[in-house]
């Protein structure tokens, strides 16, 4: 696959995609956002690619939707083309989705980050939603993802501030997964990547669709949801040999079916 703002790697299951546009530290443009969905429908059909991580550079994962090309929008133009809704489609990724964060996670880089299953930040790295500093509001899920990730109060200060936070506020207040030395971001995300994508696949999907639905449901109706799927998988041959393998001490050889 060949983009023009994207590098795309397949690592055995694992698929890398590094956003490229360093002389804007990845700002995200309508190129990209049309190219990170063509990539993530071909990973959605491909059964050899099993898990993605989705990076940035050393110095910006991206440091928010381009400001240079949402500067002259008029409020017509955004509301008949509904701007930016584009992105939306990218939580429908069926596959795990890491975010290993480096660098400036600002406004739609932190809303991108958010929309990945789970964030594996450098030391380095900054999150914010500085859109309140340039007279708008978060339009990705700044001001609904955030709450949920960091509660309110948090959630308040970055978006009306606008202020950064570091990883380790990041690691703290339950946005990032796990904060690492800034050599290490990228074997860790993979390595992270690649375990999931020795599991089992349909449990792998079924655990990433569960826990997203607690963010839809009342919890009976979560727990409800949940229970139907555990059931589920005691049709595959996946929870027999799981199952058979941790009996007799051996490892597993699932068949993802
Ligand atoms: N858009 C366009 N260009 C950008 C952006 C951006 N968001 N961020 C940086 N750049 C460009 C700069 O203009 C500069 O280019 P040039 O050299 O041609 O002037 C180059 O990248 C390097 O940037 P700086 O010189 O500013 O680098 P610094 O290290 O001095 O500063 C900062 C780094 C602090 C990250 C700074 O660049 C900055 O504040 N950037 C803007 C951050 C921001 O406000 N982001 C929010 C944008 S609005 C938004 O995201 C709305 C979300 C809507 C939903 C999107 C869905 C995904």
């Amino acid at each position: 696959m060949t983009f023009e703002t994207l590098i795309v790697e397949i690592r055995g299951a694992v698929a890398l995609v590094t956003l490229n546009r360093p002389q804007a530290l990845n700002a995200l443009n309508s190129v990209v956002m049309r190219e990170l969905s063509e990539a993530f429908k071909t990973f959605d059909t491909d059964p050899a690619v099993r898990a993605v991580v989705l990076t940035g550079s050393e110095k910006a994962f991206a440091a928010g939707a381009d400001i240079k090309e949402m500067q002259h929008v008029e409020f017509a133009e955004a509301y008949s083309s509904d701007f930016l809704a584009g992105w939306a489609e990218l939580p429908n990724f069926r596959k795990p989705l890491i975010a290993a964060v480096s660098g400036f996670a600002l406004g739609g880089g932190c809303e991108l980050a958010m929309m990945c299953d789970f964030i594996i930040a450098s030391k380095t790295a900054r999150f914010g939603q500085p859109e309140i500093t340039l007279g708008i509001i978060p339009g990705m899920g700044g001001t609904q993802r955030l709450v949920r990730a960091i509660g309110k109060a948090k959630a308040m200060d970055l978006c009306l501030t606008g202020r950064m936070m570091d990883a380790e506020e990041a690691e703290r207040s339950g946005l990032v997964a796990r904060v690492v030395e800034p050599g290490k971001l990228i074997d860790e995300a993979l390595a992270a990547a690649e375990r999931i994508a020795g599991l089992s696949g349909p449990s792998v999907l079924m655990a990433k669709e569960a826990v997203n639905r607690a963010f839809e449901l009342t919890l009976a109706e979560g727990l409800r949801f949940e229970r139907r799927l555990f059931q589920a998988l005691f049709a595959t041959e996946d929870q027999k040999e799981g199952m058979a393998a941790f009996v007799e001490k051996r490892p597993p050889a699932f068949k993802n079916r």
